[in-house]
């Protein structure tokens, strides 16, 4: 059974950190669209698990920052931007009935964000929000399930998964002059639309879909032609909060 955990969204979506400097996300229309976000995922046969909102944490919907599965593990971490820490709480306390678990400490940082496993490697970004303790606990959390790692150093960007997105086992979207491809040789990279910056993001699903970003069509129809079959979804007001498809949930096989 695959089952998403998501969160919800609290009214102070609109103090979310926006770092670029751009517009605040609008709340009800941010609503709607993690709504159709949820639907999507139990669409594709996710059962969904819900931990609400804490109005006291704006970015809280984010909740893949809080946590990493690896294999058999989950690993708690400990974000990069101290005003997100809070939001850690709850997410532990519902994967510890699930998952061994293992807790990233000071003086390391980590934000799931910059987390991306393809098959059996892990890979993970050297971003602002991520530091070197952070990689090093990580890197032994992944020893013990097995995993390969490689660190990769991300710069422009928040996060690791806001350049390099996996869309299918052996093939990732990348963001060009972000990160060094040649980190991901074996893969096959697909470059983003140079028209569509940075505002490409997606989410491959347990029922072979992959969800894209509505405001990149350029590059889903790149993914289309590669035989893969993609669903739109406009998540404009994620967006604008520095979010992307893979950050409003943690997926997980029971
Ligand atoms: C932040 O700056 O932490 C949030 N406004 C955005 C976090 C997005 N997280 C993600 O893509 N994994």
């Amino acid at each position: 059974m695959s089952t998403a955990l998501i969160r919800g969204m609290p009214s102070t979506f609109d103090r979310a950190i926006v770092s670029h400097g751009g517009r605040p996300p609008d709340v009800a229309l941010a609503r709607d669209q993690h709504r159709a976000y949820r639907d999507q995922l139990a669409a594709a046969g996710y059962t969904i698990e819900t931990i609400p909102a804490d109005e006291s944490c704006p970015d809280c919907v984010f909740i893949e920052d809080t946590a990493v599965i690896v294999g058999e593990l989950a690993v708690i971490s400990r974000p990069g931007a101290p005003e997100r820490e809070p939001e850690v709480g709850p997410v532990s306390a519902f994967l510890r009935d699930r998952f061994t678990t293992t807790t990233i400490e000071a003086p390391g940082t980590l934000d799931g964000g910059d987390v991306m496993m393809l098959g059996e490697t892990v890979y993970v970004g050297a971003s602002k929000r991520t530091n070197s303790d952070g990689i090093r606990q990580l890197s032994a959390a992944a020893a013990r399930q097995g995993r390969s790692f490689v660190v990769v150093p991300v710069s422009g960007v928040l996060h690791l998964k806001s350049a390099v997105l996996p869309v299918a086992d052996e093939t990732v979207v990348v963001t060009p002059g972000t990160v060094d491809e040649s980190l991901f040789a074996g893969l096959r990279i697909v470059h983003e639309s140079e028209h569509e910056r940075l505002a490409f993001s997606a989410l491959p699903l347990a029922d072979g879909r992959v969800l894209t970003t509505a405001g990149a069509p350029e590059t889903a129809s790149l993914l289309e032609r590669i035989g893969l079959v993609v669903t739109p979804l406009d998540v404009s007001e994620i967006l604008a909060a520095d979010g992307g498809l893979t950050c409003m949930s943690i997926l997980y096989d029971d």
